[in-house]
């Protein structure tokens, strides 16, 4: 489809106002060169970047709110809601978390009581800003037997680091909405893994209210039918689910092409098939999913850039580079 000058663009969370939010991350960049965008078609945001560990307390005792605060005053100021990313990671956090003042590694209490005191200062200064948390990101392995990543975290305290970090952001905002988010959620193995790990959470009564699948996703895969067995499965322990990060890479694995500067009008065809489809799942399971989040916005800026292949451009969104609605968006918005 080319420029549509006739049709007027309806609003992508207006069409899914009964379905489920629609929500971006984004950035401090971001919010000013696609506020119009954002303003239209989002009414959640979640920051990419700027609530992470390592930004938010980049040294002991000294909180560095400032970029945080501004993507909630955006979200404020124009009536989104806002997803809180991420409390408890392996990434983006810094050395000294885990380290004393001669850099030997501190023990268990130490790290529970840092651990404990983060989520507080940081759940309580956005406390009816944020309505949910990725408490625990990240925690399970893709890959063998084992279902616990090998983290510090794991390491210094145990096991039970993830249901201790449920526990002070329960206590820290007992309103919040507290999330389980992971990636290759729709891998067969690592969905049974990462079903094995909250199912143990929910029968010992740690407070967790959903699970955020990431949504990382291609062309190809994951299938169709592994997305949907990964819905079903995850919504039988009763929990709300959040896809987090959804973008859809327009290269498939196999692929590595570091040369085009557009995608080919294969890859675009193929894109709005495939969000076709996936849009087309997800609402058949309005009852158990109630946001939907992109990890971006439009095609002029998304992570995807640059990785996993350093210096070939993406293109994973429903909106292109000038934010013009793509093929893929009104695959979505019109059923
Ligand atoms: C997400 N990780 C994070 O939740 C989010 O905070 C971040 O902004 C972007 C994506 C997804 C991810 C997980 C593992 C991973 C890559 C991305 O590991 C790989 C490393 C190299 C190659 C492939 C995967």
């Amino acid at each position: 489809m080319t420029t549509q000058t006739s049709v007027k663009v309806p609003s992508l969370k207006k069409v899914y106002e009964n379905y489920f939010d629609i929500g971006a991350a984004v950035n401090l960049h971001t919010i000013v060169t696609q506020q119009p965008l954002l303003a239209q078609h989002f009414n959640s945001i979640t920051a990419e970047n700027d609530m992470k560990f390592e930004n938010i307390q980049p040294l002991e005792g000294q909180f560095t709110f400032e970029r945080a605060d501004e993507l909630a005053a955006f979200a404020k100021k124009n009536g989104m809601r806002m997803r809180g990313h991420t409390l408890v990671w392996h990434n983006q956090t810094p050395d000294w978390v885990f380290q004393d003042a001669n850099g030997k590694q501190v023990d268990r209490e130490t790290l529970l009581q840092r651990l404990k005191n983060h989520i507080n200062v940081v759940m309580e200064r956005y406390k009816g800003t944020i309505y949910c948390w990725d408490v625990v990101n990240e925690a399970v392995t893709d890959e063998g037997p084992e279902l616990y990543r090998s983290t510090k975290w794991l390491e210094i305290i145990g096991e039970d680091y993830i249901e201790k970090a449920f526990e002070f952001a329960h206590e820290a905002d007992p309103e919040a909405l507290l999330f389980y988010n992971d990636y290759n959620e729709s891998d067969p193995q690592k969905r049974e893994k990462i079903y094995k790990l909250v199912k143990s959470l929910v029968d010992k009564g740690v407070p967790v209210h959903g699970v955020g699948l990431q949504a990382h996703w291609k062309l190809v895969n994951p299938s169709l039918e592994e997305i949907r067995t990964a819905i079903e499965r995850y919504a039988s322990l009763g929990l709300k689910l959040h896809l987090t990060e959804l973008d859809v890479s327009v290269f498939n694995h196999e692929d590595k092409r570091t040369d085009l500067t557009e995608p080919t009008s294969e890859m675009l065809d193929l894109q709005a098939e495939r969000y076709h489809q996936v849009f087309h799942l997800l609402r058949e399971y309005q009852d158990s999913i109630t946001s939907v989040t992109f990890w971006g916005a439009a095609d002029d800026y998304t992570w995807l850039s640059d990785f996993p292949v350093k210096g070939r451009k993406n293109w994973p969104f429903l909106f292109d580079e000038k934010h013009q609605p793509k093929d893929s968006f009104w695959k979505v918005v019109q059923f």
